[in-house]
């Protein structure tokens, strides 16, 4: 065994160096990956007693790109490209053998090997634009040499991931190997030897139309709104095919230095480490979760379907329950049709969706709720009928269930401390469609048990979502972030903006859709009940903007009812006069005199708004870490990701901290 460096070591097997990254968790490349690998080549290209040499990675990873948390500082030697340099311009043969996911430069460190195999089970990306840089090491002139230039504008101004099959089809490996894959790559490398070596980096990019250049650009560029890196990622692959390999080698690194200093890089790595710190919660790191296999779902409306589907997808096996037997029949039909959409879109075929449904029970009895491990309850927002529900759950479920309420505004404490055992109740609110979306606000109630909290995270987590922890708050927090936003917008009205500005300002800033426009998706007789409801305990000297109420007096209850905030003509948004008109005379029934507010006000009021309700909610312990919140919103409320989420934005607006 030969140590290049603490992270890469070596043999020699038959003439070939197996030249192996171990770098746990990940085998990210970090500095001394890449001094141990250019060790390891150098030593390969001038040992008497090698003709060959293979890289793979230690454990069940190749190499998961290059290491995210060295991008803060200044580039340390050796840099990537250099030691793909040496890889690629080897005389003798280098082999890749994939032995898992080959990420960023993990996959990059393959382009450059000129061969390369692939276990069944690989997976391969350039997920560089997802944390706001383009590859860095040759991967946008490398890849297209291989596929050609539109499949390489799918895959690297996305980031999507590749199995390894589609990575056969589409030329990035070379052979696919279910046996032993050292041994397999240990013996092409020999054969290799001494014959002419195939070079990414000197092959011709295959020709492609501008047709499908154009088509590929533009679909991949679809969802990258206001984001840089996706842009520039198509603009250097272009470049593969217009300017020399070394040429373009250099805009490319020049390129990807300049996004990873950029502010959008700086949030979406906020981003990823967020997701990483959202799974550990203090105090359960040795808190084992309980068994669940079998979820039981009440309620199989839009909600609970769609949580039905998700279970499913999961490999649980589910008991829906609805009050009547047509009722379960019809909510069994919903949970059907969510399998079906998901074949035609070619997500699961004819035997996935017979399996699923081989897994699904349904029927009107709740005692067949005996033998769930968890019951997720998804009835109607009502707080009696909510907890007379659990009181029976008590009695039929064993000792040992778990029960979940999804409620959004009720309090879970209550539902809890309606039943025995309130240590083994706690909330997954579940956003809508539930199969769909990817953030789980799971809330620890006043009883929770650590080890139901962890087995809350544990299903999350093999529901493939997000989950964020929290504590009991009204609207929990994604709610009353929501709800500070939708308070401030309204105040923005009064003072002189109108809905379109206010949407197009939120729009430009990266939003999916402004807030209005998503007031009137999800309907506006929600928030009016709850404003109905406090309306006695309000306090009557804070501002109170009541435009939203006279809508709904009007019965412009948002799209469904096709006019809300807006008309919906054709089912498109268009500007209502009415509206204005209404925003008009209730600013002078209260004397306000419209003034002009500034794109740049709307923003940082907006942003304000929701950043000072998240330190609100942080101060109080809902909410454990700003990146919690920011995950909330990112990925339950469309805020942009490159933007990091209002606690980071609104740092930001502070200046970054060094
Ligand atoms: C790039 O390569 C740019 C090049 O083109 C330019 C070269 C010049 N670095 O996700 P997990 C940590 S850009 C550092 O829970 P999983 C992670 O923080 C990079 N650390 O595991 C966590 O640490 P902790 C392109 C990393 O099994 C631990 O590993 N690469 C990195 O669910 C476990 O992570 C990517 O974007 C990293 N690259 O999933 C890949 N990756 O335990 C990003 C992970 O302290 N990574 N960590 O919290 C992933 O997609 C997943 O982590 C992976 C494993 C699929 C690899």
């Amino acid at each position: 065994m030969i140590a290049f460096s603490d992270t890469v070591r070596g043999r020699v097997d038959n003439g070939v160096l197996l030249i192996e990254i171990d770098h746990a968790p990940v085998n990210a490349l970090s500095t001394d990956v890449r001094k141990g690998l250019l060790a390891a080549v150098a030593h390969g290209e001038a040992a008497s007693d090698i003709v060959a040499m293979v890289i793979t990675g230690a454990g069940t990873i190749f190499i998961g790109g290059a290491d995210i948390r060295e991008f803060g500082a200044p580039p340390a030697e050796p840099v990537l490209p250099t030691v793909l340099a040496a890889i690629e311009n080897a005389t003798r043969p280098v082999v890749a053998a994939i032995n898992g996911a080959a990420l960023g430069g993990g996959l990059e460190v393959a382009l450059a090997a000129h061969r390369r195999i692939a276990s069944a089970g690989a997976t391969l990306a350039l997920p560089e634009v997802k944390l706001g840089i383009v590859p860095g090491a040759g991967g946008t002139q490398r890849l297209p040499r291989l596929t050609g230039i539109p499949a390489a504008i799918d895959l690297i101004a996305t980031g999507r991931t590749v199995p390894a099959a589609e990575a056969l089809q589409l030329g990035i490996v070379d052979r696919i190997e279910s046996g032993d894959l050292r041994a397999a790559a240990i013996a092409e490398a020999r054969a290799l030897a001494g014959a002419p070596l195939r070079r990414s980096g000197a092959l011709a990019v295959p020709p492609a139309t501008a047709e499908a250049i154009e088509a590929a650009s533009n679909k991949a560029l679809a969802r990258a709104r206001g984001q840089d890196a996706p842009r520039e990622a198509v603009r250097l692959v272009r470049l593969s095919a217009e300017r020399p390999f070394a040429e373009a080698l250099a805009e490319e690194r020049r390129t990807f230095l300049a996004l990873r200093d950029s502010e959008q890089a700086a949030a979406l790595r906020h981003v990823f480490f967020a997701e990483r710190a959202a799974a550990k919660v203090p105090g359960l790191e040795d808190v084992k979760p309980r068994k669940v296999e079998t979820i039981g779902v009440v309620g199989l409306g839009l909600m609970g379907s769609g949580i039905a589907a998700c279970a499913l997808d999961a490999g649980y096996a589910v008991i829906g329950i609805e009050q009547t037997e047509d009722a379960a029949a019809k909510g069994r039909a919903r949970i059907e049709g969510l399998l079906d959409r998901a074949r035609q879109s070619g997500r699961i075929d004819d035997a996935g969706k017979a399996d699923r449904l081989r897994r699904l029970t349904t029927s009107s009895a709740l005692q067949s709720l005996s033998a769930a491990d968890l019951v997720i309850e998804a009835v109607f927002e009502d707080a009696a009928v909510k907890t007379g529900l659990f009181q029976k759950l008590d009695g039929i479920v064993r000792a040992d269930a778990i029960l979940a309420t999804n409620t959004s505004y009720l309090d879970p404490n209550a539902i809890a401390a309606a039943t025995q055992r309130p240590e083994r109740v706690l909330g997954l609110h579940f956003f809508s469609p539930a199969n769909v979306m990817r953030l789980l606000e799971v809330v620890r109630c006043a009883r929770t048990a650590p080890d139901v909290l962890a087995t809350g995270l544990a299903v999350a987590k093999r529901l493939r979502k997000l989950p964020i922890v929290c504590g009991v708050t009204e609207g929990f927090i994604g709610n009353r972030i929501f709800s500070a936003y939708r308070r401030e917008a309204e105040f923005l009205l009064e003072d002189g903006a109108l809905p379109q500005q206010i949407d197009a300002a939120m729009e430009a800033y990266g939003f999916a859709m402004g807030p209005f426009a998503v007031f009137d998706l999800a309907g506006l007789e929600i928030a009016w009940a709850r404003r109905k409801r406090q309306a006695a305990t309000r306090d009557p000297k804070a501002r109170y903007v009541d435009i939203a109420d006279h809508l709904c007096e009007a019965g412009r209850f948002g799209q469904k009812a096709g006019r809300g905030w807006y008309r919906y003509p054709d089912g498109k948004r268009a500007v209502d006069p009415e509206v204005t008109a209404l925003i008009e005379r209730r600013r002078a029934a209260k004397g306000i005199a419209a003034r002009d507010v500034s794109d740049d006000e709307i923003r940082q009021r907006l942003l304000a708004a929701m950043a000072a309700e998240g330190a609100a909610l942080l101060s109080e312990g809902i909410a454990a870490r700003a990146g919690d919140i920011d995950l909330v919103m990112i990925n339950g409320y469309g805020f942009p990701a490159h933007k990091g989420g209002p606690m980071f934005a609104a740092g930001q607006a502070k200046g970054p901290k060094a």
